[in-house]
Formats: C-alpha cells, structure tokens, sequence
C-alpha cells in the first residue's frame, strides 16, 4: 500500500489534515487534490467536525502544484492550467471560504504557488517563523492563481500584491505577519502548540455564528454599506435565534461560561 497523500487525524472536534508527499515538499498532485476535497467535503456537512487544520509533512507547507504530474494520456510535457484550476483548485478555494466552520492553516515551511494561496484562501493561517511564502508563478511564467489575484490586494494592498506577483520572491513569514498577509507567526517549536490550543478553543465555539461571520464578511468587499447591513441584520437574525446564541446570553446573564454546540438554527 502506497502512503496516503493527505493523512487525516481526528480529536474532539478538530480536524488535522496533512498534506504528505513530504520527499516533494507536498507538492499537489491531482490524486492528493481530490484527496483533501473530499475529506473537506466530509468535514462541511459533520456537524461533531467544528474546526479543520490544514498542514504539511517534513520541511514543506507544500510546493503548489507538481509540474510533474501529467494527465494520462496527453501529450503535452506540462500540466494543463486552466483544466487543473477549473476541476481542483477552484473548487478547493470555493470549499476553504465558505466552509461553514473555521479552516486553520499551520503553514510549517515553505507555502508556494497555489499552495500560498490556498494558506491565505484559510479563516486564520499561523506560519513558522522558518516558514515563508512564495508567489512562484512568475517563474515559471504563470500568473498567481488559486485565488491570490483575488486575496493579495485585499490582504496587503495593490502595490504589495504586484511587487509580490511579479517579482515572485519568497516573503518571510515575519514580514507576512507584519504586512497582515497572515494572522500569526509563531516560533518553530511553538506552532504545534498554538494552533493545538487555539483548535481546540474553537472547537468549543458557536461554531453556527462563526460560520455566519464568515459570510458576511466574504460578502462585505461587493456589498455597499446598506446592503451589507442588511445582510447583517438577517444573519444575526438567525445567529441570535440559533440554539448558542440563546445559549450565549443566557450564560452571560447567569454569569457562567457558556456550554456552545454549534448546532445550526
Ligand atoms: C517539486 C515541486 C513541484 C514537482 C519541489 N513539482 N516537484 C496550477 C495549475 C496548473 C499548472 C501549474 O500550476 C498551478 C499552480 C501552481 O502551483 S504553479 C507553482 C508551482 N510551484 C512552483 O513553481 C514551485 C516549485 N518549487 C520550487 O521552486 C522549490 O522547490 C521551492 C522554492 C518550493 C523549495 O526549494 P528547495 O527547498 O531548494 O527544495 P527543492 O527544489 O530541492 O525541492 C525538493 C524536491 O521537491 C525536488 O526534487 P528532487 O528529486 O530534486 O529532490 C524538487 O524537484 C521537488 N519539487 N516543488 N512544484
């Protein structure tokens, strides 16, 4: 038996998906994509999963893409982009933002190409302070895929997103933290730790609401100030209907912590 291209590890309510192809720094291969989609995919409707945590083997986050792995069949040398993105990494990014409970991304080394973007397509993404982040791309004479187009000028502004699309540099995970690219970098030894004890922090949350919150924030770059409150008016509205939210009150009043299920409205 060949190893599993993504290891999946279960604890309480946390999901630990590990991306293992560690000899070729994670780099995803077509079977690994559909791999990890569909465990996601089981994540999104298993309502005891409340948090996943995405992750790598060895000294890689992963690689992005392997260039090396070719569609049965073709005659071409290089993987076709275009049908890569429209049958896998499109439907990845789509799964990670609306996931209706909190991705985590440990990025423990190197994240590049589409690997960086899925990283940043994650609710919170804690590095290494070894780890870095690699727009490869224009190396090989692609362009930024897998959403970073979309989330570089949002998460660090227009002239570092092109700086880091076109100059396709490594940018450490110190400076990805101070630009905002990411949430956290933690020291090497710690981030097992820390995305550990912040996993399971989560997993205890009104994980219902968080999903809510996700959406409306997804939502708020298209919408204009009264469509956006709007949407938070009814989102509330079922957040605030939905057993954790009576729960959270009530708690608040009978001051006591208070015992969340994530339970849908
Ligand atoms: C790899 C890879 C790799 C295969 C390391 N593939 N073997 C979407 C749709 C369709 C087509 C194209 O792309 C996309 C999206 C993308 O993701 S495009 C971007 C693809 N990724 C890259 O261009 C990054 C390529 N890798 C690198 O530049 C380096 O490996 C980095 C900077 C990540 C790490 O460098 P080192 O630490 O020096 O490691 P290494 O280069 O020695 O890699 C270790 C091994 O892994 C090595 O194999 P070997 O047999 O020599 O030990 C590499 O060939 C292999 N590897 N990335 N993407």
């Amino acid at each position: 038996m060949s190893e599993p291209t993504v290891l999946s590890n279960r604890r309480g309510g946390v999901l630990r998906l590990t991306l293992n192809r560690p000899a070729r720094l994670n780099a995803f291969t077509r079977a690994m994509l559909a791999e990890l989609r569909s465990r996601l995919e089981e994540a999104a409707t298993d309502p005891s999963c409340r948090v996943i945590v995405l992750t790598g083997a060895g000294r890689a986050f992963s690689a992005g893409q392997d260039l090396a792995d070719l569609e049965p069949g073709t005659s071409s040398k290089v993987p076709d982009a275009a049908h890569l993105l429209e049958v896998h990494y499109n439907p990845l990014v789509k799964l990670i933002s609306t996931m209706p409970k909190p991705v985590i991304a440990a990025v423990n080394g190197i994240a590049a190409g589409a690997a960086a973007n899925v990283a940043l397509a994650c609710d919170l993404t804690y590095a290494a302070r070894s780890a870095s982040f690699l727009q490869a791309f224009a190396r090989i004479g692609l362009i930024p895929d897998a959403g970073g187009t979309w989330q570089l000028p949002r998460l660090v502004g227009a002239a570092r997103a092109r700086g880091l699309a076109l100059l396709a540099e490594p940018l450490s995970a110190e400076q990805a933290e101070a630009w905002g690219l990411i949430w956290k970098v933690v020291d090497d030894d710690q981030l097992e730790a820390e995305v550990g004890a912040v996993s399971d922090r989560l997993a205890d949350a009104a994980t219902y609401a968080l999903g809510l919150s996700k959406r409306a924030l997804a939502a708020a770059s298209g919408n204009a100030l009264a469509t956006q409150l709007d949407l938070e008016r009814e989102l509330q509205r079922l957040a605030g209907a939905a057993p954790d939210g009576v729960e959270g009150v009530n708690a608040f009043l009978e001051k006591r912590a208070p015992r969340f299920s994530g339970e849908t409205a």
